[in-house]
């Protein structure tokens, strides 16, 4: 059986000479069908890790009394940018090479508060039972020549379908709330976009970066000396609350 798209996006039968219908290649709807279902994976496994993440965060809060995480974030990777990194790295277009070869077609984000929530709620991630770590890059510690910062992680856990469980890749990027401000706002502007700007832009932010890590260390301090100042009593007190 021929089949076609009509003007409406309703698939139809197609008559040879039908006119306005658009005929759909054969193994086309086959493909179509496997890209939803393996969106589908990525979405439930992004779920998975967002729980294991609100989890930590629950549990981390009450006995610190505030949130090492302030914001979780997710994205299944769009799929013109999955076909441009496939091309890019010279990967065949088909969607067991998606499977095989890219690792952050789920990605999740945690923005954390302070500057040492990211390195214990990575920690506490990958020592879960069921999460295998694949690749960490730290691009706190050794910062891109951009002044890009961020913890990245490639995990790996199980997810339990109708009918089988699948190991799936999710990448975790951990940053603070400044990191994500100047990542967000490069992003915006300036990454991926091939400017020309003989390099005065991209130094200005580069200083900015710094700026950012400079005061996300001084925040860091300042949540310390205030630790360091809570009397026992105060304690007390808030846990009588
Ligand atoms: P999006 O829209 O965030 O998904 P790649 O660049 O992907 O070919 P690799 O090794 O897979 O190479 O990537 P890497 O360096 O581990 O991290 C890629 C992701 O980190 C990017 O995803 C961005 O989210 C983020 N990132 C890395 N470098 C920068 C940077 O200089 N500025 C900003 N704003 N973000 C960065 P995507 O898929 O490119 O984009």
């Amino acid at each position: 059986m021929n089949l076609g798209m009509n003007p409406n996006g309703e698939l139809v039968q197609s008559a040879v000479n039908a006119p306005n219908v658009i005929e759909i290649p054969e193994g086309f709807l086959n493909e179509a069908v496997r890209f939803r279902e393996m969106m589908m994976m990525y979405t439930c496994a992004i779920r998975e890790v967002k729980t294991k993440l609100e989890v930590l965060n629950d549990d981390l809060a009450t006995k610190n009394q505030r949130n090492p995480i302030q914001m979780i974030k997710s994205r299944v990777k769009k799929p013109a940018s999955i076909i441009e990194k496939l091309k890019r790295r010279g990967y065949p277009l088909t969607i067991q090479s998606i499977v095989e070869n890219l690792d952050d077609v789920a990605g999740v984000r945690v923005i954390c508060s302070f500057l040492d929530d990211i390195y214990t709620v990575a920690e506490m991630l990958a020592r879960q039972d069921d999460v295998k770590v694949l690749m960490v890059k730290d691009y706190i510690r050794c910062p891109k020549v951009n002044g890009y910062r961020s913890y990245h992680m490639i995990i790996e856990i199980p997810v339990y379908f109708s009918d089988r469980k699948q190991n799936i890749r999710v990448e975790v990027q951990i940053r603070t709330i400044a990191m994500d401000f100047w990542a967000s706002l490069d992003h915006q502007m300036k990454y991926k976009k091939n400017l020309d700007d003989s390099g005065e832009i991209s130094e200005e932010l580069r200083e900015c970066a710094e700026t950012i890590a400079q005061t996300d260390m001084r925040m860091l301090n300042i949540r310390k000396k205030i630790e360091e100042r809570e009397s026992p009593d105060m304690l007390l007190q808030f846990d009588k609350d």
